[in-house]
């Protein structure tokens, strides 16, 4: 019988919780109350259930089972774990496709209200290339790069060009490993290949293959996505934002966007703007319509333009839960089926707006970039018309500041200034040790666990230990609602040496690079970092580490994978889905060794699953401070650094004058 937790125990985040105690006086069910339900079923989730074929399914439950083809349990852990992966490489690239598309109708005049924002990363991005720039217009240059793109997708042979963006060192081993993805299609598609029944049933060799895929995404279709979302509509800089459900206002008409996808979302908060749809909506007897977002539709419009966001992933459907929202407009990925049923207990229209995503019961307005300005003011039509059905309302007096916009671009620049950007001070900072390391918090929520907790108590346990965090999709959410992500407000709880980092440049210790698909942002800071110099040659000599303490999503698997395979050590929490059976002796536990010792062989990076939070992060530290030792790097000493500022020039006052010169220059007096 599964445990029912209490509100508290679902979720840290008090205005989750007042929606929770909504829901129970109203007796509707949400992903937390169903999580109590539904145990997980033991067998499957930790790989040990294959149902590839008819014969089966086939659960493994003893040392020595085999499946009835005779498929052993590291063929099926390895198989499960390759499929999830291929689908979210699919999710994350299908998504860069369709910017793509977008990026070449723009380019032809053919994408009504797009332009081209960012026309300087434009050129950057050719250049990369080698496409002609000189004495061409912008949209001669964007379709080139829109064609060369597509063509990432359905390429049979060679390599996506996007992976010589990777460190000269990195591109080496992935050649030398046989990893290097020829197209992004290509390698999806024969995932599902290899792991039909009766193909390929070497748990390493198919494995070989799953990094080639998450290659292939994270190198590949995030990295394009990201590009062109820039192009179209702007590089991120720091921007003033809100999160938490009290973004949402009583008298406005509330719209909240949901998903991953900025190209319809950026024609909605244009729309919205216009005169036209704020007379309507004050024809409506509203004073406007208050626009935002959840998940990572919310981080992309959150970090370009502003808009608040209502919450992360378990916040679906407590937005619906305050009876404030007119309509929730979703496009693709980590929309929960539940939220049609969920809204029937109020006026909330669910739109779809995907060719790709219908929900039954759900209100479908197709989305095409072709007519987008034009849909978008009819969703927002539809959604004011709906103003007039509102019921009683609650919305939590919940709401925190944020500044989201950390785009790589932009930590390049606030690093060094217009004149001299660069990596260099960061570079600096973990040498000299006032930075331990960089950790990068990423991916879902889970309701298996209690929502945010990890998220946030990992953050800060690491803050205290001056490591730096930058953040995207869910977990970026998490930690802006606590009010780590404002400047100096989120610095009590820093540690001197990075306190003294953040003060001095002007940054949060939490930075906010964006959506899921942006993780490939991580990717070139990293990139950068190494190329920068002083932190070693390749990716996984720099000391950091990569987390999804709450993850749930196949997406999450294929970044996890992709991390790896570029050299970074990734921690999961939750279960593992190649965890096995409790009692299985070591020597037979080849995936889960695999993804650990054997990638780390391959990459210098590997993957693990610790579900406690403690481990989580003495793993994390014990990894940096491995190779900030490796590089030769001072060894981290809490409160060496930091006592800058006028206390520290009050105290220093007070020394002999040579203790004083020792302090300031780190060299005896003469
Ligand atoms: Fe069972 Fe083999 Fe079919 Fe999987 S592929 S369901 S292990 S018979
Ligand atoms: S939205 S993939 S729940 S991070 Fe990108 Fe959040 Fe995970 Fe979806």
């Amino acid at each position: 019988m599964a445990k029912k937790r209490t509100i508290s125990e679902f979720s840290t985040d008090p205005a989750a919780q007042q929606m929770l105690i909504r829901a129970e006086e109203l007796g509707i069910g949400t992903a937390f109350t169903r999580a109590d339900a539904m145990s997980p079923c033991n067998i499957g989730d930790t790989g040990m259930c294959c149902k590839n074929c008819g014969m089966g399914p086939c659960r493994l439950t003893k040392n020595g089972d085999v499946g009835i083809c005779g498929a052993t349990l590291d063929t099926i852990q390895a198989r499960n774990l390759t499929r999830a992966i291929a689908a979210g490489a699919a999710a994350h690239s299908d998504h860069g496709r369709g910017m793509a598309m977008t990026l070449k109708a723009t380019a032809n005049g053919e994408a009504e209200g797009y332009a081209i924002r960012d026309v300087a990363k434009l050129g950057t991005i050719a250049a990369l290339y080698e496409i002609p720039i000189e004495g061409r217009s912008p949209e001669e240059i964007a379709n080139d790069l829109a064609d060369l793109y597509l063509s990432q997708f359905g390429q049979q042979e060679g390599r996506v060009v996007l992976t010589k963006r990777a460190p000269t060192k990195r591109q080496k081993r992935w050649e030398e490993a046989g990893v290097i993805p020829r197209g992004i299609d290509r390698e999806i598609v024969e995932c599902l290949h290899r792991t039909h029944i009766g193909d390929d049933q070497d748990p390493v060799h198919i494995l070989q293959h799953a990094v080639r895929t998450a290659i292939g995404d994270g190198w590949g279709g995030s990295l394009l996505a990201t590009d062109i979302s820039d192009i179209l509509f702007g590089t991120p800089a720091p921007i003033l934002g809100q999160a938490n459900l009290g973004v949402l206002k009583d008298d406005y008409v509330n719209v909240v966007v949901h998903g991953h996808e900025p190209t319809l979302s950026e024609m909605i908060v244009a729309a919205s703007q216009m005169p036209e749809i704020i007379e309507y909506a004050q024809a409506a007897g509203a004073k406007g319509v208050n626009l935002s977002g959840i998940c990572c539709t919310a981080n992309e419009i959150l970090m370009r333009q502003g808009i608040p966001a209502a919450g992360n992933f378990l916040q679906q459907e407590l937005a619906i839960l305050t009876g404030a929202v007119e309509a929730m407009v979703v496009d693709v990925q980590c929309i929960m089926q539940a939220l049609v049923v969920l809204a029937k207990n109020f006026h909330t229209r669910i739109i779809t707006t995907s060719p790709k995503v219908k929900i039954t019961g759900a209100t479908h307005i197709e989305f095409d970039e072709h007519h987008a300005l034009t849909i978008a003011k009819e969703i927002l039509k539809n959604a004011i018309d709906n103003y007039k059905n509102r019921g009683a309302i609650q919305i939590p007096d919940i709401r925190e500041d944020l500044i989201p916009g950390f785009s790589h671009e932009y930590i390049n620049y606030m690093l060094g200034g217009s004149y001299r950007a660069s990596f260099r001070p960061l570079n600096d900072a973990i040498m000299t040790g006032r930075i331990r390391g960089v950790a990068a918090i990423v991916g879902c929520n889970n309701p298996r666990g209690q929502h945010d907790y990890l998220h946030t108590h990992v953050a800060r346990e690491l803050l205290k230990q001056d490591v730096l965090i930058v953040e995207t999709g869910c977990g970026a959410i998490a930690a802006g609602k606590l009010g780590l992500m404002l400047g100096e407000a989120g610095l009590s709880e820093v540690g001197s040496g990075l306190r003294e980092v953040c003060e001095t440049v002007g940054i949060p210790p939490i930075l906010h690079m964006g959506s899921c698909v942006d993780n490939s942002r991580i990717l070139t800071v990293l990139t950068q970092m190494v190329e920068e110099g002083g932190l070693g040659d390749d990716i996984d000599q720099v000391p950091a580490v990569g987390l999804a303490p709450e993850w749930m999503s196949e997406k999450a698997l294929s970044i996890g994978t992709y991390c790896v395979a570029s050299g970074a050590y990734v921690i999961f929490g939750g279960t593992s889905p190649v965890g096995g059976m409790p009692d299985r002796v070591a020597d037979s536990d080849i995936v889960a060794r695999y993804i650990s010792q054997g990638w780390e062989e391959l990459y210098g990076g590997k993957l693990e699953f610790i579900p406690d939070p403690q481990k989580m992060i003495e793993a994390t530290l014990a990894h940096i401070d491995k190779k900030r030792a490796a590089l030769g790097l001072p060894e981290w000493e809490p409160n060496k650094f930091g006592r800058s500022g006028d206390a520290r020039m009050t105290e220093l006052e007070k020394l002999p004058l040579a203790q004083k010169r020792e302090a300031i220059y780190g060299v005896a007096a003469d």
